[in-house]
This record gives structure tokens, sequence and C-alpha cells, in this order.
């Protein structure tokens, strides 16, 4: 890389000197962990944003078409449970049909508040959703919605239901997403309705093919968190001697995503150098799937009631609606 382009990252000569929970640090954390890992949040940048909407319309990742299906056929119950005059806190950006199924069926929504981590996509979204819902407010929040981020002033009066559509409670251990659960029933409150989309359990070769389509997009999509790396820290990964690899782990009934290195080699990210052996992977994405009594299971145990479920015809893709009542239901022992 010529040397003028690498002047552009000034980053602390140690990686230790580098900002706490900033990309740099943990990235850097990740990638010097053993086993390497990543974070899935840091997919989406604006190129992984993209890749995603194609990955949604890919013949074989039916979670967003069995979604989208549940969602259209029920949309007029799930409005009948978010109360009028409410606020529909999303967790995640609102770019999808899916948001635009719910806002076209409660007619009542006074607010819509989108809370995702990239903020350029954030914003693009909510000025689409203005143009097309101007009887609601719409209240991004550029933040990431798996730590703690406070509600925009004009939400706060409101009564509050929740959207965290596509399965992306999937991407958290259980013990995280029972956290992410309790988080939420904090933020929507005593009563606050919670509508969320949870992959199924199923056919491993169908699960397989969702992860590894023969089009090769989810391939690029999990590739583009190392060009991330070299556009945004300045790091040289040689993309090509890095290897998409996605599985079902049936013990801990998740699919894993992975990037093999094809050789021994090194690396240098932010003043650190990171050595992989040939074989060796960075842990990009775990996609836990449940039952649904598993995951009501998991709601339970953090305070959720649930109120409801539907499934598709070919019961791939559950949708779940939970109402919070903050009394944690532990599972009686066997
Ligand atoms: C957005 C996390 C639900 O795990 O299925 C799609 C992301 N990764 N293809 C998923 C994803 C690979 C997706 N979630």
């Amino acid at each position: 890389m010529r040397p003028t382009a690498l002047a552009q990252f000034r980053f602390p000569a140690e990686p230790e000197q580098l900002e706490a929970g900033s990309f740099a640090a943990e990235v850097v954390a990740g990638l010097s962990a053993t086993p390497k890992q990543l974070p899935p949040k840091f997919f989406y940048d604006s190129a992984g944003s993209d890749l995603f909407e194609r990955i949604t319309a890919l013949p074989e990742y039916y979670p967003t078409r069995c979604e989208l299906s549940i969602l259209r056929e029920h949309a007029g119950e799930i409005a009948a449970l978010i109360p009028a005059g409410a606020a529909l806190i999303e967790f995640g950006s609102g770019s999808s049909m899916k948001t635009r199924t719910l806002l076209g069926a409660a007619r009542e929504l006074a607010a819509y508040v989108p809370v995702d981590i990239s903020a350029e996509f954030l914003d693009a979204q909510a000025n689409n959703l203005r143009r097309e819902y101007p009887a609601i407010a719409m209240l991004p929040v550029a933040a990431d919605f798996g730590a703690s981020f406070d509600l925009p002033e004009a939400a706060c009066g409101l009564p509050r239901a929740g959207f965290f559509p596509g399965s992306t409670i999937g991407n958290l251990d259980p013990h995280e997403a029972a956290a992410f659960l309790r988080q939420a029933g904090n933020i929507l409150g005593a009563g606050g309705v919670f509508i969320v989309g949870v992959d199924l359990i199923k056919d491993e070769d169908v699960l397989h093919d969702a992860y590894n389509d023969s089009a090769g997009v989810t391939a690029a999509f999990n590739r583009n968190l190392l060009a991330r790396i070299n556009r945004e820290l300045g790091a040289n990964f040689d993309l090509a001697s890095f290897e998409h690899h996605a599985f079902f782990n049936r013990e801990l009934r998740r699919i894993e995503m992975h990037l093999a290195s094809l050789k021994r080699q090194r690396i240098s990210v932010c003043g650190a150098s990171i050595s992989f052996r040939a074989g060796e992977t960075i842990h990009t994405e775990s996609s836990y799937k449940y039952t649904v009594e598993t995951f009501q299971c998991l709601a339970r145990g953090v305070g959720w009631t649930p109120l409801t479920v539907w499934t598709d015809s070919k019961k791939y893709f559950s949708v779940h609606v939970l109402k919070f009542t903050g009394e944690a239901v532990r599972r009686p022992q066997n």
C-alpha cells in the first residue's frame, strides 16, 4: 500500500492504547483472541448492508420470505395488539418490507423509532419512510441496540411496542439473548408488547444452503468484513487467501460462519501483527435456531409472557408476540 495511503491511518503505536470499544480496539481484540472471532455487528457497513439486502432476495435464504408472509397474513392481528398512539421501537434499521407491513397496518401509531449501528443506512431509510408515512413521527436512533440506548424525548411519554425481526436474536448466545430480552423489557416497560422473528430448527441441508448460496453472495458478505478492516483500519488482509465456511453445529443448534485462512500468513492491523496457521479460522457469526417452545421458555425466563405465535406453512420461521410482565418465570427443575 502506498506510504501516503497508510499515513491516513493514525493509530497509537501500541494496540493496547486503542480507544476502548472502538471498531479498531474490538477488531484487534477479536483477532488476538483464541479462537479468533469478530462480532457480526461489524458486517453492516454500507457495502455490507447492501450485500445483506441481496442475501434477503436469494432463493436459498428463506427467512426473509417466510417472515414477510407471516407478517402480511397476520398484520391486522398484530396491529390490534399495539396500543393506539404508541411508539414502535424497532431493534434494527427498518429498511425492510417487514417494517412497512407493520407501519401500514398499525394506523394509529404516533411514532416509529428504528435503532441501528449504521447511521448512514438508518438515516436514508428514515427519509424514505417519512415520505411514505407522513402521519408517523420518524425518530431514528444511531446506536448499537445490543447495548443500552436512550429513547428520543418525543417517544418517552408514549405507550411502547417493540419489533425485532429477521431472527437477529439468533446472533446472540442464549444467555446474551436472555439479557437482551430483559433489557428490551426495561425499555418497552410493563405491559409493553414485543414482536420477535425467530428462525426455527429444520432440515440441515436447508440450513446449510441458506448460508452457502450458489451465487456466493453470503461468501462476499462474510469477506466484506476483511475488506472493511482494510478500508477503515489500513490492514493488509489478502481476501483471496481467506475462504468462507458456514455449517450447522448440531450440538449448539447454531449456524456458524467462519473465514478460514488458506495458508500460513501474517497480517498487520493498527500496529498489531496477527499470525494465522493454515486452516485457522475467524468465527464471524453464530445464528442460533430455536423451536417455538425453546424460545418461549427463554422469554418467560426473563419476564415475558407469550401472547401468541405464528409460523409459515413450512414451519421454517416463527413470529412471536410477547407481553412484558417483568416477573421471571423459571422453568420447573426436572
Ligand atoms: C440478519 C443475523 C438474521 O443470521 O440469518 C444472513 C445474517 N448471515 N446470511 C442470519 C446473515 C448470513 C442473518 N441475520
